[in-house]
């Protein structure tokens, strides 16, 4: 099986004459306005109707395909797809962008002006969300059969503004004035059944019946974004799910009494898909994300069933050759005991029959190893929502404990610690364990997380399951992430190594053989030079800072938590700026450090560290002393779309998170291959870019994994290093004084005590003087422009392994057994 694609540059399907007919008869026709009066906006919409045209003929002949070949399909279920802008990207991917640039030019439109009129779809939180959208792409472009299935929320991520340094949050409205890529499909609306009671009953032959009658019945609406693949052959689907009032109300259940009260707490349907919780790793145990989950699950796969029935009628035997449904982290687990209901209560299959489907059927991916992050569920809530998925728990719990019993006989503690249902004060239902037990294969997102995963999070699940657990390091589409966000670098490397690049990204490598050649150097760093340009600008406009071009543009980009220790590089900031004020000579190459960031609404230091990077910030943009060799830059409302106007302009990734804790990591990589030399830890994905680029062309510092653990294991205290490094102390008492928040002294405490009376949970201030050595090291090698201009040529060369296709390939070939299915025109 061959899954990789293979040829170049698409063919544009259309010519420019053509696409300005479109463009203005959708303006007519669709919108309703005209030339003379259209602002961006319509411009924008009638572009989008325009190649939507294409779109949707891309669409009709691949499910036409997909269907008359009977293919096995991925189904992709993810609690979050973060889209982004999609106007560029499926102009790119018909090879239509140049056309599209030069119709709108005769309109007089410049492209770049209404490219921004798109809002983002923010419809996840970071990087779990990112991955799969990524994945959708690859899997288009791979000619794979594959639907993303997910929430239709009406609210993505909150839209984040900074008041006097604060994070506000305010709510994203992206379809607010339409959203022209989806399409409602009412013909393939599903119901879904929540609350009320189990009855049990017993039928012909002894057998025990089980029927829930529900308390509620909500419409699931499904929405259908079209992906289309780079050549624009495949263009798969990204369906989701919308809630709506069914009418339905049991009366029986309600007259059965005891219900009346349980009642009148029950979520409304409109809200289960209005808004995606803003908790990236920290588990809320809210209700209604539980609904959430159940609901976008139980929709998918009733869809996934109606079209198997379709081609395979009540013959179940075929259902595990046909389908395979990957679990993007745990918030679907809940399909695992919603598929066993449907084959046993609803098509009345054996258990052993059907436990063998669903074991066929699901795959698991964990993205963390954080504690607070894996979910759990109390058992009376599930009881509550859903009381038949919880006896189906149970007895897959029972029939399970009963393995463990065979392989440790007599072991409790075994079973306790294996068990789906955690004891306790309160029973609590383990996603993850559920989700190694009902999955045929489970994997971590880089080698070392799969490593940790193994032999740290589910050690005897490995054991008794072997095989079953294993890596798919994560990637990232360079079609998104170097094509479309850097046309300078894009079109640099055509001209130097061919165009088939975006679909063979280990053709970069061709690149490597010019990283010494001095005409090379220069025009890969003219083109950096431009994006620090674009940045540069931004920057004036959002935040009315002036920034050098010529300083070495820092940039640390993803969300905010401790373990990623944002203020790890803010302490490094402050150290900086008091060896400036202590020595007005001190000698360091400029630099902007560039920060996006969102924190979560209720994580309360996040938010602190976030006030305190931008009180920093303040003080030392506008002090004198410091003669611009330092700014700081926080850029608001950090999405997918800034992201790809920070990247091309990045010199140095800051990948600094505590060893151990970062799974992954996808940033670093879509950084490095725009040409940022990375400064980080041995973490995640940064060990494997490490590897492709070698030590010489990456500043890797800090406590490794075992290093860390030893550290812990002996007694960690952070006194030890505010006593022993004075820059540490003074650094840190400085965050009690008010001179970064005058008339406030004390509005900064929260990150020291965080430090030194929390115990300074993942360990900056072990790692700050590496940190702080590594920062000088870097900025040594950037004097030397030559070898800087290698060492980022480098980087672009090595990412090769990091395309999102790359992992699809992986999960393919390790997982999902697929076969590319070529469209019939
Ligand atoms: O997943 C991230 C990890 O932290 C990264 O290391 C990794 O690269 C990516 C992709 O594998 N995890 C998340 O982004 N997690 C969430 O966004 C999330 C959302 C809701 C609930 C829990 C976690």
């Amino acid at each position: 099986m061959n899954a990789k694609a293979t040829k170049t540059q698409p063919s544009p399907v259309i010519d420019k004459a053509a696409f300005k007919a479109a463009v203005i008869k959708h303006l007519h026709c669709t919108l309703g306005t005209d030339e003379n009066k259209a602002n961006n906006h319509a411009w924008w919409k009638a572009t989008c109707a325009a190649i939507q045209e294409q779109v949707l003929e891309g669409l009709r002949k691949t499910q036409k395909s997909h269907y008359l070949n009977d293919t096995r399909a991925v189904h992709y279920f993810s609690a979050e797809f973060l889209m982004g802008r999609l106007l560029s990207n499926n102009l790119q991917n018909f090879g239509l962008f140049d056309v599209a640039n030069g119709a709108l030019k005769e309109l007089g439109v410049e492209i770049s002006d209404i490219l921004e009129e798109e809002p983002d779809m923010a419809l996840g939180n970071g990087g779990l969300g990112r991955l799969a959208a990524c994945f959708i792409d690859s899997l288009a472009t791979m000619e794979l059969p594959a639907i993303g299935y997910g929430i239709h929320y009406e609210h993505g991520l909150f839209r984040q503004e900074i008041k006097s340094g604060a994070q506000i949050e305010r709510p994203d409205s992206w379809r607010h004035y339409g959203n022209p890529w989806e399409i409602c499909r009412p013909e393939s609306i599903q119901e879904v059944s929540l609350y009320g009671y189990v009855e049990t009953k017993y039928g012909d032959n002894g057998r025990v019946l089980k029927e829930w009658h529900p308390g509620s019945i909500v419409k699931g609406v499904p929405w259908d974004i079209p992906i289309v693949g780079y050549e624009g052959k495949t263009v798969n689907v990204l369906r989701l799910w919308q809630s709506e009032a069914s009418g339905y109300f049991n009366w029986d259940v309600f007259n059965a009494g005891g219900y009346v009260d349980a009642q009148r707490e029950n979520v409304s349907a409109e809200t289960i898909s209005k808004v995606l919780y803003p908790n990236d790793e920290t588990e809320a145990g809210k209700e209604l994300r539980l609904i959430q989950q159940y609901f976008f699950c139980s929709c998918s796969l009733k869809d996934i069933i109606r079209r198997y029935k379709r081609a395979h009628g009540d013959d179940w035997s075929r259902f595990a050759d046909q389908v395979v449904i990957q679990l993007n982290d745990t918030h679907p687990a809940i399909s695992i005991p919603e598929l066993m209901r449907i084959l046993v209560d609803r098509a009345e299959l054996g258990w052993d029959e059907a436990w063998g489907i669903c074991t066929k059927v699901f795959a698991y991916t964990n993205h963390t190893l954080l504690p607070e992050a894996l979910e759990k569920w109390p058992a009376r809530m599930i009881e509550k929502i859903l009381p038949r998925h919880l006896e189906i728990i149970y007895e897959i719990n029972h029939r399970f404990m009963a393995e463990v019993d065979k392989k440790w006989p007599g072991d409790n503690a075994m079973k306790a610690k294996l068990s789906i249902i955690e004891e306790g004060n309160e029973k609590m239902v383990r996603m993850g364990h559920l989700s190694v037990i009902g999955s045929f294969a489970v994997n971590g997102v880089a080698e070392m997380h799969s490593r940790l995963v193994k032999s740290s999070l589910f050690p005897e699940f490995d054991e008794l399951y072997p095989g079953k657990l294993t890596n798919v390091t994560n990637g990232i589409t360079p079609r998104r992430w170097l094509k479309a966000c850097n046309p300078g670098l894009s079109k640099l490397i055509d001209k130097k190594i061919g165009e088939d690049w975006p679909l063979d990204l280990d053709k970069l490598q061709g690149l490597a053989k010019f990283a010494s050649n001095k005409t090379f150097q220069k025009q890969f760093m003219k083109v950096k030079l431009e994006n620090k340009e674009l940045l540069a600008e931004e920057i004036r406009k959002s935040l009315d800072i002036e920034v050098d071009v010529n300083a070495i543009f820092d940039v640390q980009i993803k969300r905010l938590h401790e373990y990623k220790r944002q203020h790890l590089a803010l302490l490094n900031i402050m150290a900086l700026y008091r060896r400036i004020l202590e020595n007005p000579d001190y000698d360091m190459h400029p630099r902007v450090f560039v920060f996006g960031a969102k924190a979560a609404p209720g994580y309360k230091l996040a938010k602190d560290i976030i006030y305190a990077i931008n009180k920093v910030a303040d003080k030392i943009n506008n002090d004198p002393r410091v003669n611009n060799k330092i700014k700081v830059a926080f850029l608001p409302n950090y999405r997918v779309s800034l992201a790809e106007k920070m990247i091309p302009a990045a010199d140095v990734s800051e990948q600094i998170s505590t060893a151990g804790k970062e799974a992954s990591g996808t940033g670093n990589m879509k950084l490095a291959l725009n040409g940022a030399v990375t400064i980080g830890t041995l973490d995640g994905a940064n060990v494997e870019i490490a590897e492709e680029v070698g030590d010489d062309n990456i500043f890797i510092f800090g406590l490794t994994v075992e290093e860390v653990n030893e550290l812990k294991a002996n007694g960690y205290n952070p006194h030890d290093y505010y006593y022993k490094d004075p820059e540490i102390k003074a650094v840190l008492d400085w965050l009690e004084t008010d001179y970064f928040t005058p008339g406030k002294p004390g509005a900064l405490v929260s990150i020291k005590q965080s430090l030194l009376d929390n115990g300074d949970p993942y360990m900056v201030l072990a790692d700050f003087r590496a940190y702080s050595d590594a920062q000088i090291a870097v900025d040594t090698a950037y004097r030397d422009k030559e070898r800087w201009a290698e060492m980022a040529i480098i980087n672009t060369a090595k990412m090769g392994k990091f395309t999102s296709d790359r992992s699809i390939r992986d999960y393919v070939e390790r997982v999902w057994k697929l076969s590319p299915c070529k469209i019939e025109s």
